[in-house]
């Protein structure tokens, strides 16, 4: 390609408004332009990138033997009715009407789609177990776009969805998924994690992992062990128990409950300066509404309320933290005093808290506390459970080791499904012995274009982009330095048809420009070997670097021939294989 004619409007300077590194150097390197909020063009350098990840996952999914298949992005509205799932998602389905006033949705995922066609076309075992897949691009109404493509409004996603007979099947298919997520991100370059997660809204009690790209912009938190391999989204994760469970001594000496006059300690950190030592044993019942209705939650003040927990627990739709009235309303007093004892709501009392012999808690009374609060004397254990989150300082549950925390950006998310959507749709096979049962689903997916964004999050450098082989939108950057120079023009001429007539991917920088811009543009845009051809031209030496190299190699172009091809061709023979 040369890059005279080149769609790759390049900026010198950098958008005030991307956050994202990753979103900054798009823009820049003119990878993709903006057209509205969370909605983006790709120009051809981007495009480029984005189909070579796009092969990386195509070629996994084939090698497993996932079928691809195209499914439609308008979908009936009654489709989304017959699962139930219509009236549950709100402004985020993209809805229209068609010319006859009839209702569809803009396919944010494709599991009542993809279940219809099974329904439709399958009905024996003898055609089970199926996976089939697609690339293509979902709408979801996102209320926050951010971060470019990271969370966009219109974005492609690889998602694949099995069907099974049996357990044994999709545990055998979930497997095969996993693994080929493993090599997809491995051939991408990733720093990631495979974590054990929430199943959230869509599975049911279904395993389901995530596989989370470390990078500080991530939403989401990974909680890792370095020695056992333990990993978990911080929504899931569980640590080893930190209070020692001293309830049995603490016991014998738990004296009555004692009225504390605390005027105005209203927060956790005024209580803790005020209790000095005693701040381990402080206990805090924060009030949410469940599905509407109160309930409390009690963990320790150094604890937070894990609320997928929580609402996985309880099995409540929505959960959220009650508002001030509600708790003077409930508790009797204002924020800062709630506490479990005489509190007529369901309690959920963190294990952490029941290990403690005794503490101090809010006496749900303006200015007033308890002491010697004992667990189990003075409030319910009825709901005892893992209601906190894991914290720096946690210890794995598995092996003792510290446990650590990282951000991360979530790549890829396969879950098992259960019949959930086989039921609701009424995809049923017969079965060998002849009795007709609903089919066993799994559902996987892959965020192909926010993909390309946790790359460059985790591979860039002050010059710009750091482009993985296997994902470089092009191969090698030719810069000649004086194109009206003829010795250079022609040497770079040479080694450009050299190179291609190789299947080496070639961008040519035959403009006009003075040699700092071009050297400039091509750190920005990172490729992954750059050959500039200057004033040695005569000598046919040109000066070679890889992008991460330190410094540039003086050599003959036939050793620049032969070193291309070194770094090309294996990477193409492995991701051949
Ligand atoms: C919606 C809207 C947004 C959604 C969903 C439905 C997320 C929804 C979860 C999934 C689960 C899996 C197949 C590929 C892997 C992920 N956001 N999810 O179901 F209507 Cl507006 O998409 N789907």
């Amino acid at each position: 390609m040369r890059q005279q004619n080149l769609l790759m409007p390049t900026l010198r300077e950098i958008p005030s408004d991307a956050e994202a590194a990753s979103h900054r150097l798009m823009l820049r390197a003119g990878l993709i332009r903006p057209l509205a909020a969370g909605v983006y063009t790709y120009l051809p350098l981007g495009r480029r990138v984005l189909r070579k990840a796009e092969a990386i996952v195509r070629e996994e999914m084939d090698r497993i033997g996932a079928q691809e298949v195209l499914l439609p992005a308008m979908q009936p509205a009654e489709l989304w009715r017959e699962s139930g799932r219509y009236d549950v998602y709100g402004p985020e389905l993209v809805r229209l009407r068609d010319r006859h006033d009839r209702e569809f949705a803009l396919g944010p995922t494709h599991e009542e789609v993809v279940t219809a066609l099974v329904r439709d076309e399958i009905s024996s075992y003898r055609k089970l177990p199926l996976t089939v897949y697609q690339i293509q691009t979902k709408f979801r109404d996102e209320r926050r776009p951010r971060y470019g493509l990271l969370r966009g409004r219109e974005f492609l996603m690889k998602d694949a969805y099995s069907f099974d007979t049996d357990w044994e099947g999709l545990d055998a298919t979930y497997r095969a998924m996993y693994e080929a997520y493993h090599r997809i991100f491995t051939r991408c370059g990733l720093n990631y994690r495979a974590v054990e997660a929430d199943a959230g809204a869509i599975g049911g009690e279904g395993e389901t992992h995530e596989f989370m790209a470390l990078a500080e912009i991530g939403e989401d938190t990974v909680v890792a062990c370095g020695s056992c391999g333990y990993a978990a989204n911080l929504e899931k994760a569980e640590a080893a128990a930190a209070q020692q469970a001293q309830a049995a001594a603490d016991g014998e000496a738990a004296p009555p409950l004692e009225r504390w006059h605390t005027p105005d300690i209203r927060t956790i950190v005024q209580l803790t300066e005020l209790l000095g030592p005693e701040a381990s044993r402080l206990m805090k019942a924060l009030l949410y509404l469940a599905d509407g209705k109160p309930v409390a939650v009690m963990v320790r003040g150094v604890d937070e309320v894990s609320e997928v927990k929580v609402q996985r627990y309880l099995g409540a739709d929505q959960l959220e933290l009650a508002d001030a009235d509600t708790v003077q309303s409930v508790t009797g007093a204002p924020v800062g005093f709630a506490g479990p004892v005489g509190l007529n709501v369901p309690l959920l009392v963190d294990r952490e808290v029941s290990a403690l012999g005794k503490g101090i808690a809010g006496a749900n009374e303006r200015d007033y506390h308890y002491r010697h609060v004992r667990p189990g004397r003075d409030f319910s254990l009825a709901h005892t459970g893992y209601f906190r989150e894991v914290r720096l300082g946690d210890r794995c549950a598995r092996c003792d080791e510290p446990l650590t925390l990282h951000r991360g950006i979530e790549v890829g998310h396969v879950f098992k499904l259960d019949t959930k959507y086989s039921t609701a749709l009424g995809a049923k096979a017969t079965s060998i012995s002849g009795t007709k049962q609903d089919i066993i689903m799994g559902c996987y997916g892959i965020g192909v274009s926010r993909l390309l964004s946790a790359v460059l999050e985790q591979h860039h450098d002050e010059q710009g982009i750091v482009w993985p082989l296997s994902l470089a939108p092009f191969h090698v950057h030719i810069v000649p330095v004086a194109v009206t120079d003829d010795a250079q023009r022609e040497l770079a001429e040479e080694l450009y048809g050299r190179l291609q007539a190789q299947g080496v991917e070639v961008l040519l920088d035959d403009r006009e420009e003075r040699p700092g811009v071009k050297f400039k543009d091509a750190d920005l845009i990172g490729l992954p070997v750059r050959i500039v051809v200057g004033k040695r031209a005569g000598e046919r030496v040109v000066e070679y670097k890889e992008r991460q190299a330190p410094e540039a190699e003086q050599i003959t172009v036939e050793e620049a021939v032969k070193r291309v091809l070194e770094l090309v061709r294996p990477a193409a023979s492995r991701d051949a294989k």
